[in-house]
């Protein structure tokens, strides 16, 4: 198939999470209603209001009494808590109920965001086109063309209906397959409103940028044509960061780097110019991508990459004791353990690596991840503690942390699939008894580049619980990446001053039982394999079980090496006491890290 001839679709759901309150109430369907996170201060932040309160001005960010003060008869519905913390799980629901109607009407549906999907309808329209079907202007009630603005219904409809009889009568028929592919979007945007109550909004066009673009046209409950030929127009007036993949950094470096401010303004450098300042790969995508032409495919994804659940902790309501930090981990691990379980029975997978993510006093983000071994409650809230207590700057024995932490995030991913409940528990079984036997107390690796993929996106899409259900970024090259890597500039490792807290003498027995085990650990050199991670230091390819483990052994030998140094610098000091010669490895490190 050729890519410059697909048809994709973006749906989005129009003032989602408002749709699924007013669908459990009723009473409040055509109000002006906005849904609150937190009955915290100022009536709690709007995190999604509906377009009758949005005629008032209300916006999302705002607090519930300014919308008040705007209109009146705003109602605001609160987001369920347990534990003191957002429970997303009705809104989970409600956008499960919509893919299923997507699924069962298309092939290839992906699963963008909680309440987006793009669909690739190429397929579809072919078939479609056998049917030969005489489409009238009645089949396209809510369909808009991109370049046309008109506010006024009898506009849209003489100029849409112009467009359709040319595109069907078109020898080329460039166009009718963008036809055919709204045609389906307003049968499946019915379907989904009947069967499951909620408005939605949709963009039709050749890939998924644009379809993207065009989506957020003519919202809500309206769908939009992207035809090729409005491209230069509209891109003339499109801003950069309003492509999907441009909006964060990468788009400010852009708009900096060529001096523009909408996207249609790089048309004037050459794929030369491009590519020199973005590199081979980004430079040929941007020149592309201005003239309409992206081959991102919708990928066949309705699961979530990861299942995750996080907490901030702002101002005084930080975590600064040992006590408070247990609690949370317990509640985190127990929502992301429900949604596991769950996740298990569906979709037959299990999770096998938890990522724990945390934001300390010192504004560092710290990423670790660990193997999951067993789907617990008590297993994931004690990795994630282990985790965090490294970076208390206190002793062991102290209840109090400090930096004290303002945020902490759990999430489980790297799926396996197809697997059956009976062998879940004796994968389980199995791996707990080998993991047991050669992991130490240390259960942890860095984090490297793992959730990248679903953290992308520029817009933090819930302030207090991260969905990581966010639309994949096309782009690919160094350029890009690098500035997406800025923003994760603050996830800073603080592997080495952070583990100083660990006593000399158990270093060296680790370093000497790690040892002595390392050839029981596999670490088979390239080996290509869904379970092994290559190791950044020796860049053999370790299993992913055993990689905490290895990297211990890396960070045990460091010390070692630095612990060597250190003594024979004492040894030759003349100032130093003979007595002191022998000083262990905690000792250097106390005097370490008082300088
Ligand atoms: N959401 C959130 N926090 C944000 C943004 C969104 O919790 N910062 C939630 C509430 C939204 C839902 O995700 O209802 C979907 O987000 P959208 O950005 O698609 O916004 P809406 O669906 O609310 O409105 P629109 O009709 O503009 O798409």
């Amino acid at each position: 198939m050729n890519i410059d001839h697909r048809v994709i679709a973006l749906i989005d759901m129009d003032c989602f999470y408002v749709q699924v309150e007013q669908r459990l109430q009723p009473e409040f369907l055509g109000k002006p209603c906005g849904v609150s996170q937190y009955y915290t201060w100022k009536g709690g932040g709007l995190i999604a209001v509906n377009y009758e309160a949005r005629d008032f001005g209300v916006k999302r960010g705002m607090r519930g009494e300014q919308a008040k003060e705007l209109c009146p008869d705003f109602h605001i519905f609160h987001v369920q808590e347990v534990n003191g913390k957002a429970n997303l799980n009705r809104y989970r629901d409600a956008s499960a109920d919509v893919f299923r109607v997507l699924n069962a009407n298309f092939k290839l549906v992906e699963k963008a965001s909680i309440d987006e999907a793009y669909i690739d309808l190429t397929e579809d329209v072919q078939k479609l086109k056998d049917k030969k079907l005489q489409l009238t202007i009645n089949d396209f009630s809510t369909t808009h063309l991109a370049g046309c603005t008109t506010k006024i219904e009898d506009e849209r409809i003489e100029i849409l209906n112009k467009w359709l009889n040319d595109c069907q009568l078109d020898d080329e028929k460039r166009n009718y397959d963008l036809l055919l592919g709204a045609y389906l979007i307003e049968q499946i945007r019915k379907k989904i409103k009947d069967q499951t109550g909620f408005f939605c909004s949709a963009g039709i066009a050749r890939n998924k940028i644009l379809a993207k673009l065009c989506c957020g046209f003519n919202k809500p409950k309206k769908q939009t044509i992207f035809t090729q030929s409005d491209i230069d127009h509209i891109f003339d007036k499109t801003p950069v960061q309003k492509i999907q993949g441009l909006g964060g950094k990468a788009g400010e470096r852009v708009v900096e780097l060529f001096q523009v401010e909408y996207i249609g303004q790089l048309r004037k450098y050459s794929l030369d110019m491009l590519q020199t300042s973005m590199g081979e790969k980004d430079g040929c995508w941007l020149f592309n991508l201005i003239r309409g032409i992206e081959t991102t495919p919708v990928n066949n994804r309705n699961l979530y990459k990861s299942i995750s659940a996080s907490k901030n902790f702002p101002g005084k309501t930080c975590l600064d004791t040992i006590d408070k930090i247990r609690t949370w981990c317990h509640h985190l691990a127990e929502d992301v353990f429900n949604r596991l379980e769950k996740d298990r029975a569906e979709n037959k997978r299990r999770a096998k690596l938890l990522t724990v993510i945390c934001t300390l006093a010192t504004n560092e983000t710290i990423t670790r991840s660990c193997p999951i071994n067993e789907y617990s409650i008590d297993r994931f809230a004690n990795d994630t503690l282990r985790i965090l207590k490294q970076y208390n700057k206190n002793s062991l024995t102290s209840n109090i942390f400090t930096p004290v932490i303002h945020h902490i995030g759990i999430s489980a991913g790297k799926f396996l699939d197809n697997i059956n409940t009976k062998s879940i528990a004796d994968l389980f079984s199995k791996q707990t008894t080998k993991i047991e036997t050669i992991i130490s107390t240390e259960n942890i690796i860095n984090c490297q580049e793992e959730e990248e993929e679903e953290d992308d996106n520029e817009e933090d899409n819930n302030t207090e619980e991260n969905i990581l259900e966010k639309p994949t970024l096309p782009i690919q090259g160094d350029f890009f990446r690098k500035f997406q890597k800025s923003d994760e500039q603050t996830k800073i490792q603080l592997k080495s001053e952070n583990k100083t807290t660990t006593s000399s003498s158990s270093i060296t027995s680790f370093f000497s039982r790690y040892t002595s085990n390392e050839n029981i650990l596999n670490c088979s050199p390239n080996k290509i394999d869904d379970h092994y991670i290559t190791c950044s230091k020796c860049h053999k390819s370790i299993l992913i079980w055993n990689m905490p483990e290895h990297e211990d052994f890396h960070y045990a030998h460091e010390l070692q090496i630095e612990e060597n140094k250190t003594n024979s610098i004492i040894k030759s000091s003349k100032t130093i006491k003979r007595k002191n010669t022998n000083q262990t490895l905690d000792s250097f490190i106390n005097k370490k890290s008082k300088i």
